[in-house]
């Protein structure tokens, strides 16, 4: 059931980088940091071969630059794009919110213009035996974008910070396309290939008080969560997005009332008025359980 793929929601389009307060980003700067990551020269920047986007013929490729890493790894980094994939930008948020190392070190600047990411994949090493063997995805600078320099995809809630669009492209790479990361799929399983640790998953509704439990248990130990709203969660009634996967950032009790964090992938978008339109948002357990579907646990 890992495998299923649940959320497959897209976010909204990126704010363009040529537009609003927002300072524009040189998509091609004359002296990059040293510890920037350097566009390849356009005539070596090519999409790999069958790397095809959901766009077809209407995203423009073009080369993106940037730091890896702005202030480390953290779980509001990553803002979904026009990709169905919230399952992983939110598994990649849930990650980054309790061991943002697991991803910091799966990623390898090769500085060159590429970048490896290091996945673990499910294999038969013997008879009997299977365990999880790494597996490297090289990805370059070159990402599809709306207008030649507006991330069409994932991107940083800082525009010079590129680990989630290179997270997201390896990731795409490692799933067969964008096309096919963009079907939807289980956090579990975005997990499993970053850690290399399987996951579970629970039907909210066959769950009774050991639920608040197993979702404290789990953070505490490190371990990331997700839960995916189901079908009648609507937007129009109560500010959730239906069917859309959402990384649980953190549990707590206040008041012998028990809460849950919640975060849209999408940066933005939340029920209430918490001051801060930023898709980060606390919910009463009972709320959570009544939209939430399934919930998802890393190993
Ligand atoms: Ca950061
Ligand atoms: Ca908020």
């Amino acid at each position: 059931m890992a495998s299923a793929r649940i959320g497959s929601t897209v976010g909204p389009a990126a704010p363009s980088r040529t537009e609003g307060p927002t300072t524009p980003v040189a998509t091609t700067p004359a002296s990059p940091a040293p510890s920037g990551w350097t566009p390849k020269p356009a005539a070596a920047a090519i999409a790999e071969p069958g790397f095809r986007t959901v766009d077809e013929g209407r995203a423009k490729w073009a080369a993106t630059s940037g730091q890896l890493f702005v202030d480390g790894v953290s779980a509001d980094d990553a803002l979904q794009g026009s990709l169905g994939d919230c399952y992983a930008v939110s598994g990649f948020a849930a990650l980054a919110a309790v061991d943002p190392t697991a991803i910091s070190d799966a990623i390898t600047d090769n500085h060159d213009g590429t970048c490896t990411v290091r996945f673990y994949k499910d294999s038969f090493l013997g008879l009997l035996t299977r365990g999880q063997q790494p597996t490297y995805v090289t990805v370059d600078t070159q990402m599809p974008t709306t207008d030649g320099s507006t991330p069409a995809y994932a991107h940083g809630r800082d525009p010079k910070e590129l680990w989630p669009l290179v997270l997201e492209k390896a990731w795409a790479k490692f799933d067969g396309s964008y096309q096919s990361a963009g079907k939807g799929g289980s956090p579990v399983t975005v997990w499993q290939a970053l850690t290399g640790r399987s996951g579970s998953m629970t039907l909210n509704a066959t769950r009774g008080t050991g639920l608040f439990e197993q979702l404290q248990r789990t953070l505490a130990a490190g371990r990331p969560v997700a839960a995916t709203t189901t079908l009648a969660s609507s937007k129009a009634t109560n500010g959730l997005v239906s069917q859309h996967v959402y990384a649980v950032l953190s549990v707590r009790e206040e008041h012998g009332q028990q809460l849950v964090q919640l975060r849209n992938p999408w940066g933005h978008g939340e029920p209430g008025a918490d001051g801060r339109n930023d898709g980060v948002f606390t919910l009463p357990f009972a709320e959570f359980k009544k939209h939430y579907g399934l919930t998802f646990f890393g190993g």
